[in-house]
């Protein structure tokens, strides 16, 4: 409570205020190098990114709990756009000449190739058993799942506008589809089989979106500004974030996970890494200094994102349960 003890005076005044002070302390992931370190995913202590040290961009792990960190892949091409859920971590690999999603699982070693069509397939995310990516080997982009419990591969869209930028949480596929001639936030129920648009705005692109639980959030450009949204699928009810007043700021990427939604904010006259808890509505800024920060994602009380503080690409990260 200490942190946010002006907080109903705040609400009262019918703004938000966020800590003046920092949160938690942030710490760099990486080992500092002048190669990118780039696209960071998190699944509870485990961060994966895409890691250039070796010439090329490889797939690497920290585990913030034991500290240490693992190379997951080694081959000369390019593995990028990782994502982990348990013990499995997906990527886009370009070792066949194509763009192929890949996974490996950490408690076998095994690494696996998912995807053998020559088209591509990008922006793998997975939750559980079930992996989701973008593929065009239909002559544009859709979305396919795969289902590691009974290997099943499903085409999830068919349109012929692409779909893309996929994620998942438990049943719930979500994406960013252009049949409407702009950008909107469609989902997929894997039990029911049904398939709906949540972005109700016909104007302007809806985009990036991310899930978790009911819970999704997208990059919302509907007012000619980018702003962030929230939508809930248990009630239908979407809502803009923060609910302080900062509409010349552009509001970029934004992750949930439980009631934290993080994002990149320009109010500040440069990229900052902002937080907004759902349930209280308070916002907190998490990163201070001028540089870039960027690419942010969360699960339970982390936040990664990419940042250029040092000069080159580097991972960071805040445990916001972490009052050491
Ligand atoms: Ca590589
Ligand atoms: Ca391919
Ligand atoms: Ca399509
Ligand atoms: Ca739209």
């Amino acid at each position: 409570m200490r942190k946010f003890a002006s907080a109903a005076t705040a609400m009262l005044l019918g703004v938000t205020i966020f800590a003046p002070s920092v949160l938690a302390a942030d710490k760099q992931v990486t080992a500092q190098s002048a190669a990118a370190q780039i696209e960071p995913a998190v699944d509870g202590n485990r961060i994966v990114w895409a890691d250039k040290r070796s010439g090329n961009y490889d797939i690497y792990m920290r585990d913030m709990s034991t500290g240490q960190e693992r190379q997951i892949t080694s081959d000369s091409s390019k593995q990028v756009d990782p994502a982990i859920s348990g013990n499995r971590i997906v990527w886009t690999d370009y070792r066949n000449g194509n763009a192929d999603i890949y996974m490996f699982d950490l408690t076998t070693g095994e690494e696996s190739q998912l995807t053998t069509n020559d088209a591509g397939q990008w922006n793998p995310a997975i939750d559980g058993d079930t992996i989701v990516w973008e593929d065009e080997r239909g002559g544009n982009l859709d979305i396919y799942s795969l289902n590691l419990t009974t290997n099943r591969e499903s085409q999830i869209t068919t349109n012929q506008a692409d779909q893309y930028a996929p994620a998942i949480a438990g049943d719930n596929i979500v994406w960013q589809d252009d049949r409407s001639g702009n950008s909107d936030i469609y989902r997929y129920n894997l039990s029911t089989g049904l398939e709906s648009r949540l972005s109700t705005a016909d104007n302007g692109d809806q985009s990036s979106p991310s899930i978790s639980g009911n819970m999704v959030v997208w990059q919302d450009n509907r007012s000619d500004q980018d702003q962030i949204v929230a939508y809930d699928l248990s009630t239908g009810v979407e809502r803009q974030l923060p609910s302080s007043a900062t509409p010349d700021a552009k509001k970029w990427s934004p992750a949930v996970a439980g009631d934290n939604v993080v994002w990149v904010d320009t109010r500040d006259g440069n990229w900052n890494i902002y937080l907004c808890n759902l349930a209280t509505g308070l916002e907190s800024r998490i990163t201070t200094d001028s540089a870039r920060h960027y690419e942010p994602a969360i699960s339970g009380s982390r936040i990664v994102w990419e940042d250029n503080r040092s000069g080159s690409l580097a991972i960071y990260t805040m445990d916001l349960n972490d009052n050491s």
